[in-house]
């Protein structure tokens, strides 16, 4: 049985719900079980041990039938009481809850009133006109169903980098702890940090390729198996996401590494180089006259080639073979180089945990401060602050960080840019904050000049330190808004605004195709996790490989300031006799 996860158990109660909703059963058994995923969701404890030891009597709010539930589902990773609730239904009309902004009362209409069961039959009943006759629907619902049927089969083959991420690693682990291996690897996109990803690439080095092979199509999290031969398997695992597996000697391990983690394009360029050198490179060595060189890990191939060693996330063909050739790859930040971070929320807003939690999270983690940002009144449905509820959090930021000693909570707030470009907050407040992040939260249908210009006058604003999530997209799930970047670096350069990396996997804007040429205008990066609760905060780790790929190095990254230097940075000048054409 895999681990039970408290998200698992949040997931199953809500699912549930979700079915109790369609089969039009009595609203307050549903609510009840919303009300416990809920109650699930934000136990402050460990919730999945005391369910697996059936101790959940004193948890306010699970009635006994739920307790039962979740114990049986802790125990023994389902439920059979969510099993024949799913059988009660096709299973193509889970897909339905995969369309985005379909929630259950429409699916349930669509179901009960046009027997749409499947993501096929309702885009047909949409292009029928079906839909846009229902009660609730209208012609423009229905054109957004179908938006989102079309982005669902654009996206449909690939997997956002964070999401993956933990299955990723899980799986590598086993296999490096198989008897057989002696060097494990996943190679491809994912050890180039892009983020999305079509499949994982595993390599691992054996004497026994088919023992392997067979080893990893039988892993009980192989949904299905599409190849399996002596030296290569590929499989499909449950969530959709394919594996490929590769078995090669040690000896060819390294080749393998270098060819596999690609991309095409670096490895283009890599071969014409070796090719001039008399080499001839492929997957498993060098070939061609002469003497070979002695290759026994990845950085012993670049070695060979005159360059250094060439980190996975730059291999893209974009410069980094002169750089590495010139001596000049940039020194890339590192995850240890960060001493905290900004942009988080509380329940202030719309986050699920204290300030207090929040801050005892990222000392844990090591951070020296944590920057919060909840959001402006503007956003009215993210709970956001107005005015007198902001002046309150801050005083209670200021009297926490009387009690931290070696750590340090930073006022902020993440603050709308109204359509006009102008700011929620007037100056007096902002003024009253340490730090200041301001982002797009709603009108994303502007044309790219008009929201240019919106962004652009927020960042003059004196008091606005940092530029949030740049383009507001939602990976495989909504496109950038329009906007010209490369405007948008020019201002933060003349500026001095910094913008954020966001780490969210969903995020991880801007994109890292942009932070060269940010780093070249001398535009610093704050790494930025906009965390909604404190498991959130991990999200960093993808931020900093984003970072990576973006060619970023530690001086380049705000957040890898200590707490002093920090502090100093924020203050506002005070050297009038500077004439500084900047902030600050
Ligand atoms: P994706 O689409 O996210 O899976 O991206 P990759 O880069 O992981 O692509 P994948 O899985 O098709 O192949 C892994 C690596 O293998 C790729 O980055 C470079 C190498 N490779 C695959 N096919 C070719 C090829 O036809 N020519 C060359 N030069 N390299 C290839
Ligand atoms: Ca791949
Ligand atoms: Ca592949
Ligand atoms: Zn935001």
């Amino acid at each position: 049985m895999a681990e039970v996860t408290r998200e698992h158990l949040v997931k199953t109660l809500e699912n549930i719900a979700l079915l109790l909703e369609l089969k039009g059963e009595n609203p307050f058994k549903t609510r009840a079980y919303r009300n416990g995923a809920e109650i699930v969701q934000n136990f402050d404890g460990d919730i999945v041990t005391r369910a697996i030891k059936n101790d959940l009597k004193d948890i306010k709010g699970f009635g006994d039938a739920l307790q039962q539930k979740l114990y049986e589902l802790a125990s023994t990773g389902s439920l059979a009481y969510h099993e024949n609730l799913r059988a009660e239904f096709p299973e193509t009309l889970f897909e339905l809850f995969e369309i985005q902004g379909l929630g259950p009362k429409k699916i349930k209409a669509v179901y009960d009133q046009l027997e749409v069961d499947s993501v096929a039959s309702l885009k047909k009943a949409c292009e029928d006109g079906k839909v846009a006759s229902l009660k609730g629907f209208g012609a423009k619902t229905a054109e957004k169903i179908l938006g989102a049927i079309a982005n669902r089969e654009k996206f449909a083959d690939r997997f956002r980098l964070g999401d993956v991420g933990p299955l990723a690693e899980t799986l590598l682990e086993r296999l490096k702890d198989h008897p057989k291996v002696s060097r494990a690897a996943i190679a491809g996109s994912y050890r180039r940090s892009k983020e999305t990803l079509h499949d994982l690439d595993f390599l691992v080095a054996t004497t026994e390729p088919s023992e392997l092979t067979s080893f990893f199509a039988q892993m009980p999290e192989a949904e299905e198996i599409i190849v399996q031969g002596s030296t290569k398997t590929t499989i499909r695992l449950e969530n959709g996401l394919q594996c490929d597996l590769r078995a090669v000697s040690n000896e060819h391990f390294p080749f393998a590494l270098q060819y596999f983690t690609g991309s095409k394009e670096h490895n283009v360029a890599l071969r014409s180089l070796a090719l001039k050198q008399g080499l001839s490179l492929n997957e498993y060595d060098f070939t061609g006259d002469g003497e070979m060189p002695e290759v026994h890990e990845e950085g012993d191939i670049y070695r060979s080639l005159g360059l250094l060693f060439i980190p996975p996330e730059l291999r893209e063909n974009r410069g980094e073979i002169e750089a590495s050739d010139q001596g000049k790859l940039p020194d890339l930040i590192k995850k240890e180089n960060l001493r905290g971070t900004f942009h988080n929320h509380t329940t202030a807003s719309d986050g699920n945990n204290s300030l207090l939690e929040m801050a005892e999270a990222a000392h844990d983690l090591g951070l020296e401060y944590l920057g919060i940002a909840d959001h402006s009144k503007a956003s009215f449905q993210a709970n956001g602050l107005n005015e007198v509820r902001l002046r309150e959090q801050i005083s209670e930021i200021r009297a926490l960080n009387e009690q931290f000693d070696d750590f340090a909570l930073i006022a902020g707030s993440e603050v709308d840019i109204l359509k006009d470009g102008s700011l929620d907050f007037d100056d007096d407040l902002l003024q009253e904050l340490d730090y200041c992040v301001a982002s797009v939260h709603n009108s994303f249908t502007l044309d790219e000049d008009t929201m240019t210009k919106r962004i652009i006058r927020a960042m003059e604003n004196e008091h606005v330190t940092m530029l949030g999530h740049v383009t507001g997209r939602l990976l495989l799930k909504r496109d950038p808004y329009a906007v010209n970047i490369e405007k948008i670096i020019a201002c933060a350069s003349e500026t001095r605004t910094v913008i954020e990396l966001n780490c969210s996997p969903y995020r991880l804007d801007m994109d890292w195709r942009w932070w060269k040429k940010a780093r070249e205008k001398n535009v610093l990066c704050s790494i930025n996790p906009d965390a909604h609760r404190t498991e959130q905060l991990q999200s960093l780790s993808y931020g900093v490989r984003l970072a990576r790929k973006g060619w970023l190095r530690r001086n380049d990254v705000l957040n890898t300031k200590s707490l002093k230097e920090v502090q100093a940075w924020l203050a506002p000048v005070s050297y009038t006799h500077l004439t500084l054409p900047t902030k600050r």
